[in-house]
């Protein structure tokens, strides 16, 4: 894809600011993101979900002149102390609500500066997308390996997310001055750098992945005796990177892998012990000293073992399971 120069976007007339977007779509192609300074060329269609646990929300909609669907996910950041110190003071604005005896309720403002909201943009985003950020009906499927291999498997060659995200953090062309640590050894190597979700800022919600060299491994189901000097590797090297960045020792870090994972190119991932990022849940996570301990006590463990994981009712694994009258619905 064609690199495109940065457009500056001031107050523009109506007519103008159309034919620059046109104009920005002819030079610059599929890459929204090259151009995308605000939101007021995109349309919502729908609330896809919204955790006031979680405080995010998840919007469809499109961009005014671009065909397809696109995705908004907005996240209200955690606190830190460096927001605490700069926005306790006379740059914000305190309005009381009402005060009772010693009790004072107040919304505060910070400056714009501290008030960001975390922002990710799906453009253009697939139907598959639009599952994965529905809120939905969820289900518990006990895939024993032989559903591996009629059910699972026949389904993730059909149809997966494309992984052209993770090439081009490989091959150096997308992330790159994120990337916290290498190691390029193309058969124990791996790239660790931030997660789509943490903003790199703040500790408190640490969240980094790791990702192999090696292609071809899909998930914790391909897991076997040959991979343990690479899954050691990203152990080591991994907490030893965050280590001396963050400065959070290994008795503070979670790190895991998913299964079913979104993006069948294996990955492990590594956040604060304390922050409950999404799923870290026994349904979905498997500790990564746990999956070298049963490597190690029985070197193809992960193509005995049955391993449960959580399907969305309107995801097509869903569907094929359904099918064969393993799962139903209510
Ligand atoms: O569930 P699964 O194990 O497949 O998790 C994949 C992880 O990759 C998730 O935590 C995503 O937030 C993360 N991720 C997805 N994308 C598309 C990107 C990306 O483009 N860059 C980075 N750094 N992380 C991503």
């Amino acid at each position: 894809m064609a690199d495109c120069e940065e457009v500056q976007v001031e107050v523009e007339e109506p007519a103008t600011k159309k034919a620059r977007v046109q104009a920005d779509i002819k030079e610059c192609g599929e890459n929204l993101h090259t151009v995308l300074k605000d939101f007021s060329e995109f349309q919502q269609t729908r609330i896809l979900s919204d955790s006031s646990q979680r405080k995010t929300i998840c919007i469809e909609g499109s961009f005014n002149n671009r065909e397809g669907k696109a995705i908004v996910l907005l996240e209200k950041k955690p606190f830190n102390e460096e927001i605490l110190k700069n926005t306790l003071n006379s740059n914000c604005v305190l309005q009381k609500e009402f005060s009772n005896d010693i009790y004072g309720f107040y919304e505060f403002f910070p400056s714009v500066k501290y008030s960001g909201i975390k922002t990710t943009v799906i453009y253009p985003a697939t139907e598959k997308h639009i599952r994965k950020y529905q809120s939905q009906d969820i289900h518990l499927i006990e895939e024993t390996p032989e559903l591996y291999e009629s059910v699972t498997l026949p389904h993730l060659q059909k149809e997966k997310f494309s992984l052209q995200w993770v090439t081009n953090i490989l091959e150096h062309k997308s992330e790159t001055d994120r990337v916290v640590f290498e190691d390029p050894s193309p058969e124990i190597g791996f790239i660790l750098l931030p997660d789509l979700k943490w903003d790199g800022k703040q500790i408190e919600d640490l969240y980094l992945v790791a990702i192999v060299h090696q292609r071809g491994i899909k998930s914790l189901r391909d897991l076997n005796s040959c991979h343990l000097p690479l899954l050691k590797n990203i152990k080591g090297k991994g907490i030893k990177a965050i280590e001396e960045k963050y400065g959070i020792p290994c008795s503070q870090l979670r790190i895991y892998i998913h299964y079913q994972p979104s993006f069948y190119h294996l990955h492990v991932h590594f956040t604060y012990l304390k922050y409950d990022a999404p799923g870290i849940h026994a349904e979905k996570s498997h500790i990564l000293s746990s999956v070298i301990d049963n490597i190690d006590l029985m070197p193809d463990y992960y193509q005995k073992a049955t391993l449960p994981f959580v399907v969305k009712e309107t995801e097509n694994l869903f569907l094929e399971y359904e099918r064969r009258g393993i799962v139903r619905k209510l």
